[in-house]
């Protein structure tokens, strides 16, 4: 089998999932200015130190984050299980910058695998490639590098060598410590191509010895869905060993399928945020996408062959906020009636419509009717072809129709929505 053959294979649950959740925690909860704050805020490692002497989140309870999850049809979670901070979620025997030495004492990475696992949820590991805490991390890549200026670095020797060990080694431990591990979600690096004499040509692959990395991942978990963020180059005729698995765009809409140079499909998935940020800030609840949003781009994903990762911020108590559960919830009602045409579906062959999107598994082509008119709707192409239309949250029936103009139009199908008591959006099923 070769590597395109096996990548197929590993993420054919990925692709049927479509739809998971990503929690970003960590010490940056208690600041709550969002994960980037000790490097946009210039913060000393030692004023930083605080939030882990403080760190304490007593209502940490990852079962009702596992059920609300559940609740919103999410089929897999990634959690940071150390961010650029430094940060360990998890009891490693590398470091004592965990959470296990903090007043809380737990390894919440522990608790979280064995919550979601319980609810039948596939796990995801975030880690960072970043570290601000190592003293062998150079501080290379932050975005405006400002954490080179930190004193307690200044004039210091870093043996990158160390670091890389390091890391290689914290890999080793989530990968062997927890039992099976669906997803493992780097950030971040670039493919080497793209960096090749830019100021960033030190984060490739080659420097964080991603092919030895990985060919160690697959060792441990030969089934691991890895992102692309490790480095290589994903677009190449047969990818690397190390270019991932799928591609993450972040917090921007792909226009349509990811396509490798081949004009093949790859796995990708959107990771965006409910309100802006992806730690803890304590936001208006204006800032948050509506429910309808989130739909949308749910829908919007899986129309273009695409997965959605929506991120949750927990607090420094260890709470999901009360808006994001809201939100879920809600999508949750959405998906209660509507998931078949979202799970295992993807592109259709039909030209997106102008009054929404559809999606499509197999003979079953869904209809996501966003801009609702009355009248009929035109399927083009689809005249003679199609079965039966319902609508999919209740299973009522449609009629096929021939409208006055029917006859411009003399291969295509038209839905009868007259009569149909439409309040909100809803998907007609067409078979
Ligand atoms: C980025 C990170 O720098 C952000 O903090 C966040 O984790 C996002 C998902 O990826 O590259």
């Amino acid at each position: 089998m070769g590597l395109f053959e096996e990548r197929a294979k590993r993420t054919e649950w990925f692709l049927e999932a479509r739809f998971g959740m990503f929690i970003h925690w960590g010490l940056y909860a208690i600041p709550a200015r969002g994960e980037w704050v000790k490097s946009n805020e210039k913060i000393t490692a030692e004023d930083y130190d605080s939030y882990f002497e403080e760190f304490n989140p007593v209502r940490y309870n990852p079962k009702e984050w596992a059920k609300l999850a559940k609740e919103a049809g999410m089929k897999y979670a990634v959690l940071t299980t150390k961010h650029h901070d430094g940060f360990c979620l998890f009891d490693s025997a590398y470091t004592d910058y965990k959470s296990t030495n903090t007043k809380c004492k737990r390894d919440l990475v522990r608790e979280y695998v064995e919550a979601f696992r319980e609810e039948g949820i596939k796990i995801g590991f975030y880690y960072s490639l970043l570290d601000w805490h190592h003293p062998d991390y150079p501080h290379y890549g932050d975005r405006q590098h400002p954490m080179r200026d930190e004193e307690s670095f200044k004039g210091a020797e870093h043996n990158w060598k160390n670091y890389v060990e390091y890391f290689h080694n914290q890999v080793r431990e989530l990968l062997t410590n927890y039992g099976k591990i669906d997803i493992m979600w780097f950030d971040f690096s670039y493919d080497n191509e793209r960096l090749k004499g830019t100021e960033f040509e030190h984060m490739s692959g080659e420097t964080w010895k991603a092919k030895e990395l990985v060919t160690m991942m697959r060792e441990l978990q030969p089934d691991i869905v890895i992102d692309n963020r490790l480095g290589g180059d994903a677009r190449k005729e047969e990818p690397d060993l190390h270019a991932g698995d799928f591609v993450s765009p972040e917090c921007m809409m792909p226009d349509g399928d990811a396509l490798d140079v081949l004009g093949r499909s790859i796995p990708w998935e959107l990771c965006l945020t409910l309100n802006e940020n992806w730690g803890y800030v304590r936001n208006k609840a204006w800032e948050y996408k509506s429910v309808e949003n989130v739909i949308h781009m749910l829908v919007e994903c899986v129309s273009k062959n695409g997965n959605m990762l929506i991120n949750v911020g927990p607090n420094a108590k260890g709470e999901i906020p009360k808006e994001s559960i809201g939100i879920l919830r809600e999508v949750g009602e959405w998906m209660k009636g509507n998931s078949d045409s979202i799970y295992g579906c993807g592109k259709s062959e039909l030209e997106k419509p102008e009054w929404g999107r559809y999606t499509q598994r197999g003979n079953m082509l869904y209809a996501h009717i966003y801009d609702r008119r009355v009248g009929a709707f035109r399927f083009p192409g689809l005249e003679g072809k199609v079965k039966k239309v319902r609508f999919l949250e209740d299973g009522s029936e449609l009629r096929l129709v021939r409208p006055w103009n029917g006859e411009d139009h003399k291969k295509d199908a038209f839905v009868e929505l007259e009569n149909a008591k439409l309040y909100d959006e809803r998907d007609t099923v067409i078979e």
